[in-house]
């Protein structure tokens, strides 16, 4: 089920069909964030590239202890298909022997210039052993990951995208982490500096933060709203890549028949089955399908957004926004923790919408160099990506 709307296992809400986000399996949902600012764009949207130094950690809190992980080498990404992007997969082991929750995590990215960002997904001690055998089997570090973690009911605990640091909840939530968990570390590595070439290494880290034991905490989980990108080349932009078809084949040339099957999914899902019109703003809303207390938000797109926003029972009485970012910034992503944890029930709406701009792909230097394209939803620094995350506690998970 890679690609695939919920399951509710870990997810609960879920419904969110989400979709293979930026990488994660269905099962947990989760993904990346947008900010505000003002000013423009082109220096907004500039991608990455610049010196990181993560801010030193925010002190430990009662019961709390750092842990803090690395693959054994670095590793020199190489984007498969032509592509300029490669999802890899590193297998960290927290060395837990009782349980306990991760409170907190902080990426630690090596090499700036070609990390775009990355997800952490926990696996369960029965999994462990599938996804060494990946590992071993897989020449050089970790393994290749598009969609996902790779192995299966990876739960998406914590994620990175530039000028996201590590955010710390005031309530005593965490990550359920049973004794002999395993962490998977997706980072998605671009390419486009050197048009897909590799050249350079990364060894990042991960600086989790970790309070053993099974109880005292309430259990989160990410969930993850996702809705389509149907952006048409710009007035003006034109090329064999502006027709939808020959682009969304691109796409699955790139990443693979999944990653077309998503496209699909997407429109079916937040059209009812009606084909998506074409434009800027594209909008989805997910049913809630039970009660869960959203602790945080945060959005994400990719180098072309240029708003997001989500909103809960949009247009109804009650109705409240929970997200708005007016001008996105890819270089300032961070989940925002509402002022109040908010409580859903079953039946209400989650509604997230976003605008991008084919306009600023001329203004961007990480993209001038590319041909001008039909934008769809795509794991591709040039595609683009539509993602409202919530960092919540599902009913019935609540109590650990
Ligand atoms: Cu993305």
């Amino acid at each position: 089920m890679k690609h695939t709307m919920l399951t509710g296992a870990a997810v609960a809400l879920a419904t969110t069909l989400l979709v293979a986000a930026c990488g994660p399996s269905p099962t947990t949902g989760g993904s990346a964030p947008g900010q505000a600012s003002t000013g423009t764009t082109a220096a907004a949207h500039a991608g990455h590239g610049g010196a990181s130094t993560a801010p030193p950690p925010k002190p430990l809190r009662a019961s709390e202890r750092f842990v803090e992980l690395k693959p054994p080498r670095p590793y020199t990404p190489a984007a498969p298909s032509g592509g300029t992007d490669e999802y890899r997969c590193f297998l960290l082991d927290p060395g837990l022997t009782g349980p306990a929750f991760l409170t907190g995590s902080r990426f630690l990215p090596q090499n700036t210039a070609i990390v775009h960002h990355a997800i952490i997904f926990q696996i369960g001690p029965d999994k462990a052993q599938a996804a060494r055998d990946l590992d071993a089997r897989t020449p050089g570090e970790g393994w290749t990951c598009f969609g996902d973690a790779g192995v299966q009911d990876g739960a998406w605990v914590g994620h990175w995208a530039p000028g996201a640091d590590e955010t710390l909840f005031s309530q005593k939530v965490g990550y359920a982490m049973p004794a002999g968990s395993r962490l998977v570390m997706q980072v998605h590595y671009n390419l486009l500096a050197t048009g897909g070439k590799p050249g350079q290494s990364d060894r990042s880290a991960i600086r989790l933060r970790v309070a053993d034991g099974e109880k005292g905490y309430t259990r989160l989980a990410t969930g993850r709203l996702a809705a389509p990108v149907e952006l048409p080349c710009a007035s003006g932009e034109s090329g064999p890549l502006c027709d939808r078809k020959a682009a969304v084949g691109d796409l699955s040339h790139r990443f693979g028949a999944q990653a077309e099957q998503t496209v699909g999914m997407l429109g079916e899902f937040c059209a009812k089955g009606a084909a998506v019109p074409p434009g800027p703003t594209q909008h989805c809303d997910s049913p809630v399908e039970q009660p869960a207390t959203i602790y945080g938000v945060a959005g994400h797109m990719h180098l072309l957004g240029r708003s997001i926003t989500i909103d809960l029972n949009p247009g109804k009485p009650g109705g409240r926004t929970l997200l708005d970012i007016p001008v996105y910034n890819f270089d300032d992503q961070a989940i925002r923790p509402l002022p109040k944890p908010l409580t859903v029930k079953a039946g209400d709406t989650l509604r997230v919408t976003c605008t991008h701009d084919a306009g600023l792909r001329t203004m961007l230097p990480a993209l001038q160099g590319l041909p001008p394209r039909y934008v769809v939803w795509g794991e591709g620094t040039s595609d683009e990506m539509c993602l409202g995350l919530l960092i919540w506690s599902p009913a019935g998970r609540s109590q650990g």
